[in-house]
């Protein structure tokens, strides 16, 4: 039952002498879980394979890129021819348009989009756009949702951000911090008040329509349609990021699964099929603000890279192809684990809280319910780390913070599943006992 690990212990040392933490992004160091992080050399489907041998079932698919299990057959073919004509251009190609295409296909808010590398570039050139757009300074943004590291988005962020529970990121001056409007999720009068208080100065709402970042917390009945009307009403941009559940939880993301229509969408993650790559992307008046039609600014040497294109037309090609048969799938199979591993931590006397939306979810454990990020916190993590501590040495990997989501993919198997289930038991019976 016990792992191997002794090679990825050896290469955590040699990172933590060159790597900040040894890691490039905080949460991989498991600091809020404990134990030594796995070094990844291999993924195949639902499989990582660690440096010692170790095999694991993989409920975080690199945060969200892959939908279509690792080392997805046509995205590695494409990749492979393409990269054999230089990885990068710095100049336009074919390829930009026809993912162009896919993604405005997929998403019909969207009528025009600019790619660029990651989803911290799309939020910030959004939000950059939107003031542009509205001649405002205020950002209402929602807690525990996470946009990345721009400065004026770490304000009472999720992800790392809420595991390290940090309030806000130090090296942000209070002057930019300030701009950000941080309001519980779920909760209109929040938004109403804060417009009341700042009316004619807020130029956008962002969102995570289901957050992720927080563990995952879906919209309450009529929230998402609250949102628009008063975006709409008070003139303001409402941006819808997607980096997460745009393609996951529909092919058309929250905004098809809800019934909303953003101003402007943000997307990462599935877009460039687990190569560097997001979008944003909506309304032309507001995107034909953006250089070189109009006077907002952004750019990016690796933007629309070769590579990044290539594996998102094979992996976005492919949701567009078969969504017929993609998405009832991953809906039943991430009901069956779920709801299943729910079924067992009941029988055990596990005090869980299980939120989904499609193939991304959260086993809280706390009473719940779990609504926003005051509710998610109350969550017992010493708990959550022994549960993800045990699932690992049962070889099943879970995202390595109570504030993250589950994701899963079309390459997870009914036996996966199974052996997931049957090692939460185990695992409750050891280490979470009531
Ligand atoms: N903040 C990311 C998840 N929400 C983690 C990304 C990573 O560590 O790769």
């Amino acid at each position: 039952m016990s792992r191997q690990l002794t090679r990825s212990r050896e290469l955590q040392n040699r990172a933590e002498k060159l790597l900040p933490g040894g890691v490039d992004s905080p949460v991989r160091a498991f600091r809020a879980v404990g134990g030594a992080p796995p070094f990844v050399e291999r993924g195949n489907g639902a499989y990582l394979w660690d440096a010692d041998g170790n095999r694991y079932i993989d409920y975080f698919g690199s945060w969200g890129p892959m939908i279509l299990g690792h080392a997805f057959p046509p995205a590695v073919e494409a990749v492979q021819r393409v990269a054999a004509h230089s990885a990068s251009f710095g100049a336009s190609t074919a390829a930009e348009v026809e993912l162009a295409e896919l993604v405005v296909k997929a998403f019909p808010s969207i009528e025009r989009v600019r790619f660029v590398s990651s989803g911290t570039e799309a939020t910030m050139s959004a939000i950059r756009l939107a003031r542009a757009f509205t001649g405002r300074k205020y950002v209402v943004k929602f807690e525990g949702c996470y946009h990345g590291h721009s400065d004026g988005l770490l304000v009472k962020a999720g992800s790392g951000v809420a595991t390290f529970g940090i309030p806000g990121s130090a090296g942000v001056p209070e002057e930019i911090a300030g701009l950000t409007l941080a309001l519980p999720f779920n909760s209109l009068l929040a938004v109403e008040a804060a417009f009341a208080e700042h009316r004619g100065q807020i130029a956008c709402l962002i969102v995570e329509p289901v957050v992720g970042n927080a563990g995952c917390i879906p919209p309450e009945g009529g929230y998402l349609q609250a949102l628009r009307e008063i975006a709409t009403r008070e003139g303001a941009v409402l941006i819808l990021d997607e980096v997460m559940t745009g393609f996951r939880v529909a092919l058309g993301g929250a905004q098809e699964l809800y019934g909303i229509t953003p101003d402007l969408t943000t997307l990462g993650k599935i877009v460039g099929g687990g190569l560097p790559c997001a979008a944003f992307g909506g309304r032309v008046e507001i995107m034909k603000m953006l250089a070189p039609l109009g006077p907002v600014y952004q750019a990016g040497t690796l933007s629309g890279n070769p590579l990044a294109m290539a594996a998102g037309i094979a992996t976005v090609g492919h949701l567009i192809e078969q969504r017929d048969e993609v998405y009832p799938a991953l809906e039943s199979l991430s009901a069956a684990v779920a709801d299943g591993l729910a079924a067992e931590a009941a029988k055990a006397g596990v005090a869980m809280t299980t939120n989904r939306a499609g193939a991304m979810w959260t086993w809280f454990l706390t009473p719940g319910p779990v609504t926003d990020f005051a509710t998610a916190s109350s969550s017992d993590t010493a708990a959550f780390a022994r549960f993800h501590g045990a699932m690992l040495d049962r070889g099943v990997w879970l995202p390595p913070s109570q504030f993250e989501a589950v994701f899963l993919g079309t390459a997870h198997t009914t036996d996966d599943i199974e052996q997931t289930i049957a090692a939460a038991k185990d695992a409750f019976a050891g280490v979470l006992a009531a």
